[in-house]
């Protein structure tokens, strides 16, 4: 049995919910009660407050979490950074009132910070050799220069629009973030793990990916496969047509468009764009 922690609202709930799904493990938004269990795998899924996953993790109490970067590194919780999901992507930056733009490190210097991440800050500071006061606070970081706490920030950013409203400009960040699984350091050699893994690898992968379907003239075959890498080469399939041909192959959903754009110069036609649902490299 595996026991995953994951959060129990709050803004890694979806795509958390929507990844286990994607598993193939049916579980229910609305049924959130401490612990759920399922024989379709052996899985328990608790439902925590963020920021214990970490410790739970380290701890044994749970075998293997979802949470943010940020609190992973936050914690200093000895566990096993498994993947990057892809998801609540955010960056941990410092900001401070548009008066007081800092351009420059030695800037820092002096300072005070008001940050919800006490540890990585002292991190980013000692390695810059900054002296800097640490307020640690726990909510509304992005208030403190208006009520006279601090003059630099250090808090999650996503849109900006927090900041920009408090009159805040971003400056040095800190951090880039996203959702990440862990597990517990004695796991991840059981092959109950490697099962798991194989599921969550298969939908990292798909959502990486898109099918890629398209018709082309013979002669530009060479031309086109060179720009579609697939799996191991794309599929070169004849038309009804004479010298037409149809080709098919497993694509980056980065660049997507600029790809898209390149082939149409190499008379593709007809192309067509299909999710791809599970990918097993
Ligand atoms: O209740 P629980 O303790 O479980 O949840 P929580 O309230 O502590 O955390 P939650 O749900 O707010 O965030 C969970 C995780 O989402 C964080 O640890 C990050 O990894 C990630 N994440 C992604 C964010 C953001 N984006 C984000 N924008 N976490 C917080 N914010 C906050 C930020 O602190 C600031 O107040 O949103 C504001 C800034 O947003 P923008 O869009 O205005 O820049
Ligand atoms: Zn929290």
């Amino acid at each position: 049995m595996i026991k995953i922690g994951i959060q129990k609202s709050g803004r890694l709930f979806e795509d958390t919910i929507q990844l286990l799904k994607s598993i193939g493990i049916p579980i229910s938004a609305s049924n959130t009660s401490l612990k759920y269990s399922f024989p379709e795998f052996p899985l328990e899924v608790y439902f925590l407050r963020d920021d214990d996953i970490p410790s739970y993790v380290e701890t044994g109490v749970v075998d293997v979490g979802i949470v943010g970067k940020n609190l992973v590194l936050e914690s200093q919780c000895e566990v096993e950074l498994i993947r990057n999901l892809g998801f609540s992507k955010c960056r941990l930056s410092f900001a401070s009132p548009r008066g007081f733009k800092l351009r420059d490190l030695t800037d820092f210097n002096g300072k005070s910070i008001a940050t919800s991440y006490p540890n990585l800050v002292k991190g980013f500071l000692k390695e810059n050799n900054l002296n800097c006061n640490i307020h640690e606070i726990s909510g509304s970081v992005e208030v403190a220069p208006s009520i006279g706490l601090a003059e630099i920030v250090c808090d999650l950013v996503s849109s900006g629009s927090t900041l920009i409203k408090n009159g805040l400009v971003e400056s040095f960040t800190l951090l880039e973030s996203e959702a990440v699984l862990i597990a517990n350091k004695s796991l991840t050699e059981t092959e109950l793990f490697s099962r798991f893994l194989l599921r969550i690898d298969a939908v990292i992968l798909a959502k990486k990916s898109k099918y890629l379907v398209l018709n082309a003239p013979k002669e530009r075959v060479a031309e086109i496969a060179g720009m579609l890498p697939g799996l191991k080469a794309p599929t070169v399939i004849p038309l009804a047509t004479p010298n037409w041909v149809s080709i098919h192959a497993v694509v980056s959903s980065e660049n997507f468009w600029e790809l898209i754009e390149k082939l149409k110069k190499y008379d593709a036609e007809g192309i067509l764009v299909l999710p791809v649902e599970k990918m097993f490299s």
